[in-house]
């Protein structure tokens, strides 16, 4: 059975609690829940994961990777900085799907470019929390036409 990695960055465990007006007000852990339902009715497995730490995030990745498994990642403040993370997802042959809750182009110039979405397959941002139902649905299609 596929598993479909979601890998989330610094901070987004406090999803939920604060700043509702650019992350929504849904928590990792409902989020979470949608996605599992989603994939059971789908029968694929999901290992859903958030961390604060860079190093633990490539960690993550070069695992999904030796299995080949599809990524959806959202890497939060990670995203705009993170070399490592972008070299670590370059070193996989995962499909990667880039997930962000806001619109980052619509923010802080800082925020405009990100490592990740050069070596992701695809970019998924400004719908919140169904942004990550998207990347599903996305890899679920992709993995639909790969056994075909
Ligand atoms: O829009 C996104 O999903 C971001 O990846 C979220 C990151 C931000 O640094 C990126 O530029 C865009 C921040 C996640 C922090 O989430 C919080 C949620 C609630 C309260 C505080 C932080």
């Amino acid at each position: 059975m596929t598993t479909i990695h979601v890998l989330n960055g610094p901070n987004l465990n406090l999803l939920g609690s604060r700043e509702p007006e650019t992350y929504g007000t849904q928590t990792l852990a409902n989020i979470e829940a949608k996605l599992a339902a989603i994939c059971k009715a789908h029968s694929v497995s999901l290992q859903f994961r958030q961390s604060n730490h860079e190093g633990e995030l490539v960690t993550w990745i070069q695992e999904a990777g030796r299995a080949s498994e599809p990524i959806i990642i959202n890497a939060g403040a990670y995203s705009h900085t993170s070399i490592a993370l972008m070299d670590a997802i370059k070193g996989t042959n995962a499909r990667v799907i880039e997930v962000h809750l806001s619109n980052i182009h619509a923010r802080e110039p800082f925020r405009h470019h990100s490592y990740i979405s050069g070596a992701a397959r695809g970019i998924i941002m400004g719908f919140g929390a169904l942004g990550y139902e998207l990347a599903i649905t996305a890899i679920l299609s992709d993995i639909a036409i790969s056994a075909k």
